[in-house]
């Protein structure tokens, strides 16, 4: 049953047994690791590609959660970018007051901060949310839901931004979610939310976009309707080139404003292309088929001549991967990352070891697993010494390929 509108989810994407993507397990614990079955379909009545069977949240955001925003060069001046764009177009009257769901290491937020203004993060994971605090972001640790949006209005007043990145998909319960943006927003106020699109998955069979963190894979189609479902209306979309293809959403109060042509050619070119038929859908599941079975090929050629290979960029994402494919420390011996909390210990699943990325050059590989696709411009031109020195890239987005 689809978890926002209750109509008929059909399933087109088996994934199969999968641990949770952001559970880098110590060497000696990787006997209680947790699994569950990845399965993925499509709503037969407002289209919503979702999961069908939902991990408890606590398991996924907790103290320990490993990944902060602020790890990408490129991400960072994005969400510099998104607050200035907030801050000038969204913020109104002569105190505004902005709300973060999912506000991780403060890296959007503390552009709001440098600008003097009101601001809120909501962050269930003490770890990252901390480190938001030490620079000065103000933080509420907790997972938004319709009760935490009520209080917050209650204790800050209205709010005139709630803005979300890569978080909104993360969330099963919407319905709790948009009572609790009800509840907070300023009656003229917008929620702006953005997430991978499904537009970008088809397109690139990006399949590693699809793990325990990422419940739904939205389009204009189906956030549209859901607006509608809640009480509010898409009134703009904006597509994203961040983390390999994204759109930001604009939802105002139904009524409050009038849509901005671009969410009606939007919806247009996805019915045109069939985005959400089950012809289509299928047709991606089976090219998630072919392109794992590729990239394993690939790496056992690559080991069968005796290349020195290793991945990069220990990504959640890349446990779907993995995972899938079967890819363990036979193909990929191990992982460069430069997240503290990640190194040293081993990949989900696969049990890949992942290495501080200091110690990357002195490995001399010949050949990277990137992993960090969605980074691609920017990690290549940082090892470009790698390259120089004969090295190659291997590449599965959109295809297996190496560089
Ligand atoms: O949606 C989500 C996104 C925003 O972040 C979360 N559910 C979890 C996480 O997903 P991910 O881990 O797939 O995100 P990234 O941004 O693709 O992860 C990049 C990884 O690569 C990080 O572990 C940091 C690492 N990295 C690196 O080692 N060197 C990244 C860059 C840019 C680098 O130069
Ligand atoms: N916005 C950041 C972080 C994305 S990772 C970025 O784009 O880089 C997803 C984040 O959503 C995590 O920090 C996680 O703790 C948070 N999250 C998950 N469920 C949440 C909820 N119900 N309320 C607030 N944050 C939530
Ligand atoms: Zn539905």
């Amino acid at each position: 049953m689809c978890r926002i509108c209750g109509g008929v989810v059909n399933e087109f994407l088996d994934l199969g047994r999968q641990p949770l993507s952001d559970a880098f397990v110590e060497p000696d614990e990787t006997a209680d690791e947790f699994y569950y079955h990845l399965r993925v379909g499509v709503c037969e009545s407002c289209s919503m590609v979702q999961q069908l069977a939902e991990v408890p949240r606590e398991r996924m955001f907790h103290d320990s959660y490993p990944y902060v925003s602020s790890g990408s060069v490129r991400m960072r001046e994005h969400f510099t970018r998104t607050a200035h764009d907030l801050l000038e177009c969204e913020s109104t009257g002569s105190d505004p007051f902005i709300v973060e769901i999912g506000s991780n290491d403060g890296t959007m937020l503390a552009a709001v901060r440098a600008a003097g203004v009101r601001h809120l993060g909501v962050e269930p994971c003490g770890g990252v949310a901390d480190v938001a605090r030490a620079a000065g972001v103000r933080v509420r640790s907790a997972f938004f839901e319709e009760a935490v949006g009520a209080e917050i209005a209650a204790q800050d007043g209205p709010a005139n931004v709630v803005f979300a990145a890569n978080t909104i998909c993360h969330i099963p319960y919407l319905d709790s979610i948009f009572r609790g943006i009800d509840a907070l927003l300023a009656p003229d106020g917008v929620f702006v939310f953005e997430d991978p699109y499904l537009g970008d998955v088809i397109e690139k069979n990006s399949f590693d976009q699809i793990y325990d963190e990422h419940f739904y894979v939205f389009s204009a189609r189906s956030v549209q309707a859901m607006a509608r479902r809640f009480g509010f209306e898409l009134v703009d979309v904006r597509r994203l080139p961040v983390h390999g293809g994204e759109v930001r959403y604009t939802l105002a109060r139904a009524g409050a404003r009038t849509p901005s042509a671009a969410v009606a050619a939007l919806v247009a070119s996805e019915d045109a292309r069939g985005l959400a038929e089950l012809s289509t859908l299928h047709a991606f599941a089976a090219e998630v088929d072919r392109i794992s079975r590729d990239l394993v090929g690939q790496l056992e050629k690559l080991r069968d001549s005796g290349l020195r290979v290793a991945g990069y960029g220990a990504t959640a994402k890349s446990a779907t991967v993995t995972n899938y494919a079967g890819i363990g420390p036979d193909l990929v011996p191990c992982v460069f990352d430069t997240t503290p909390a990640k190194q040293g210990r081993l990949m989900p699943g696969s049990h890949i070891p992942v290495r501080p990325a200091e110690e990357f050059a002195e490995y001399g590989a010949d050949r990277l697993l990137l992993f960090a696709w969605n980074h691609a411009e920017e990690i290549i031109a940082k090892e470009k010494d790698f390259a120089r020195g004969g090295g190659r890239w291997l590449l599965y987005v959109p295809e297996v390929r190496l560089l």
